[in-house]
């Protein structure tokens, strides 16, 4: 095997420059031009020009802010518990929150990808990625509400995710660690790796009308890390790329372990191949166990379901679905331009950036220009899928994005800087310092065909004195650079929710216009609906107590419940009978061990309470709906266990007492 030297910065070397990181680059203070202020400002009352959906990394759920303004327009929750609008504490939504596992309540959130027709964000769906339990979660761009989540078998870490062919075809998982597949016997000594550990990738279909997920396929690789991916596109349709490194298949201090070749590889899988051999009946069925968490939205309710099988594909038995190509070094990105003919390769610890050609690549598939396999996967070449390399870009590059004129656009997370270069002739165009140490960046549709390259905007990793300090913990610092021109600019910076790792942007227009304003109350088909306040009730079936309740402004219906006693399971069935936008209703009750709720406006949620002890239990609406919200407010009476009160319930029946002061 022919020995290929990239340039390489020796461990210590990075070890010395990340210490670094975080050094505030010169002219750190008058970055921004004179115009700036103007690009950002949004005049009161008018809109952005694009939406910006952001990752929250360890926060669990996304956020939306809009851009060019860096205004937070919502959070929308996705993996983690939300008690602000009772996510994974209503009823309705713990089942989105199921996994093999029981509730997972939390999770890390690292990617997202707009769905895509023609290889263009047409805006009807958002996919995000759990890495923590491998999940990945549909959003729903109507109702910017979490539509679906759906779990990944034989994973761990499910970090490059979730990425979309050009049609939405597929959503892909690719595990970040390599592990024992789940229907083996997990429980074997860690050093035994290179024996009982692998890789998987996951191709979860997407149905073309609802959106549904399911699990089409998973292909069986040798244990190392998966990293990040993208789809081919254009020419390289059929093709998806993901970077991988660990081919060391250390299990230990992978810092050192996991860094010491100089070289890992980039896998181009053919996933079009892949999908014909399992319409062919091939691969291996396995027994595996996975939740599938749907919402429905005219029942308001989701449901869990445990999935039962997978068919694997060991790329070993099917040796044209999976090539590997050499990548210096650790290599993280993995962004295919625009045209669909360069893949490049960000390598953490490599002092260049490799650019490979989808062509050449083909070439070498064809013309055999490989150089042995690993473990059986044929590695082709290096020169052979070579288009260039960009010399001296900047240090730890991580992640490439495209501008759709011919330019590509780097960070590097140990220089702090965001580096522009021709996909032309790989020559270096400029270079803009990041305050400190950027990971993604994003240019909305850039990494799509069709790149709306105005704007680039850097997610940053440390935040040191951005903003005013805040003791030991930062807001992680956002920044928005102009791109029109031939210089970058930066415009502003502003913080934001969690840890943004990635993001996806699209104009205003391609959003906005989807979106639902109300659910519509006739098409409510939640089995504890309450169509109207006559129909409001309390129901006691042995010791459950079902409690039909309604939200109009300014009062609940029934307002006083009499009746229930102590250690009942009591359920409150909420539906908000308004029906004009941005009118939802809040309840809460004193003592309540879950959350509130959030009721949106033609919407039935219920909350489920067991009363520990005997008394009077007030309970109120917690958003401010109307002049007299604070008047929105009731009593709920708790009897000892064994107490003959009766169930009774009323609203509008004031006592005597009341009604003489009135008279006065
Ligand atoms: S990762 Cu965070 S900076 Cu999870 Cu895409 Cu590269
Ligand atoms: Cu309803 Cu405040």
């Amino acid at each position: 095997m022919k020995k290929i030297l990239f340039p390489i910065l020796s461990l210590s070397a990075v070890l010395l420059l990340l210490s670094f990181a975080g050094c505030k680059p010169k002219n750190a203070g008058d970055a921004t031009g004179s115009d700036a202020a103007s690009r950002v400002y949004v005049p009161p009352g008018k809109y952005d020009e694009l939406y910006n959906f952001v990752s929250g990394g360890f926060s669990g759920q996304v956020s939306v802010y809009g851009i060019p303004s860096g205004r937070l327009l919502r959070v929308i929750p996705v993996f983690s518990l939300d008690p602000q609008d009772g996510w994974g504490y209503s009823e309705e939504t713990k089942p989105m929150l199921n996994t093999s596992h029981g509730e997972v309540p939390w999770d890390d959130q690292h990617h997202l990808e707009l769905s895509q027709t023609n290889g263009e964000i047409d805006g009807r769906w958002l996919f995000a990625n759990a890495n923590n339990t491998p999940r990945i979660a549909r959003i729903d761009l109507k109702t910017f509400h979490t539509a679906e989540v759906i779990e990944i078998p034989n994973s761990a870490g499910n970090h490059s995710s979730p990425f979309i062919t050009e049609n939405t075809e597929y959503v892909v998982a690719g595990t970040r660690f390599s592990v024992p597949m789940d229907d083996q016997n997990g429980d074997v000594p860690i050093d035994t790796y290179k024996k009982n550990f692998k890789g998987t990738i996951s191709f979860i279909s997407v149905d073309p009308k609802d959106g549904e997920m399911k699990l089409a396929f998973q292909l069986l690789l040798p244990g190392m890390d998966f990293d990040l991916s993208h789809s081919g596109k254009g020419p390289s349709s059929g093709w998806f790329f993901f970077t991988c490194y660990n081919s060391e298949q250390a299990h230990t201090l992978l810092e050192v372990n996991a860094s010491k070749f100089d070289k890992d590889y980039i896998l181009a899988v053919n996933w079009k191949k892949a999908a014909e051999y399992i319409k062919e009946g091939k691969g291996r069925k396995q027994t595996v166990k996975y939740a599938h968490n749907i919402y429905d939205q005219s029942t308001h309710t989701g449901t869990s379901k445990m999935e039962t099988e997978t068919t694997i594909l060991d790329v070993k038995d099917f040796p044209d679905i999976v090539y590997m190509i050499p990548c210096p070094k650790s290599p993280h990105g993995c962004d295919v331009d625009p045209t669909g003919e360069y893949i490049v390769g960000s390598g953490k610890l490599a002092a260049l950036i490799p650019v490979f050609a989808f062509s050449k690549i083909q070439q070498a598939i064809a013309n055999k220009t490989f150089d042995g396999t690993y473990e059986g996967i044929p590695v082709i070449k290096y020169e052979a899928a070579l288009h260039g390399e960009v010399k001296k870009p900047g240090l730890g590059p991580l992640h490439t994005e495209f501008d759709g004129k011919g330019n590509a656009y780097t960070t590097m997370f140990i220089s702090s800087e965001i580096v522009k270069w021709s996909l032309k002739d790989l020559k270096v165009l400029d270079r803009h310092p990041s305050y400190y140490s950027p990971g993604h960046l994003m240019i909305p549709g850039g990494d799509t065909k069709k790149p709306y390259g105005k704007y680039l905007i850097s997610y940053n990793k440390i935040t040191k004195d951005r903003y005013l300090p805040t003791g030991p913990e930062l807001a992680q610092a956002t920044q928005l650079f102009d791109i029109s021109g031939d210089k970058m600019k930066l415009l502003s910076d502003y913080p934001s929710i969690g840890e943004p790792h990635y993001g996806q942007a699209a104009p205003a227009e391609l959003i906005s216009k989807n979106s639902l304003k109300i659910y519509k109350l006739e098409d409510n088909k939640h089995p504890y609906v309450t169509m109207g306040e006559k129909n409001s009730k309390v129901v006691r079936k042995g010791t459950r107590v079902d409690v039909y309740m309604t939200m109009i402004r300014s009062h609940f219906s029934p307002d006083n419940i009499e009746g229930v006693k102590v250690g009942d399971e009591v359920y409150f069935h909420l539906t908000n009978l308004e029906q004009d936008w941005d009118v939802p209703h809040g309840f809460a009750v004193k003592g309540i061990n879950n959350a509130e709720l959030l009721v949106l406006p033609g919407e039935t949620q219920t909350l489920k309470w067991i009363p520990d002890r005997a008394g009077i239990y007030p309970f109120y609406c917690t958003d401010f709906c109307s002049a007299l919200h604070q008047e929105m407010q009731g009593y709920l009476r708790v009897s000892p266990k064994g107490s003959n009160v009766p169930i009774s319930f009323s609203l509008g029946k004031n006592s005597d007492a009341a009604d003489s002061l009135l008279k006065k």
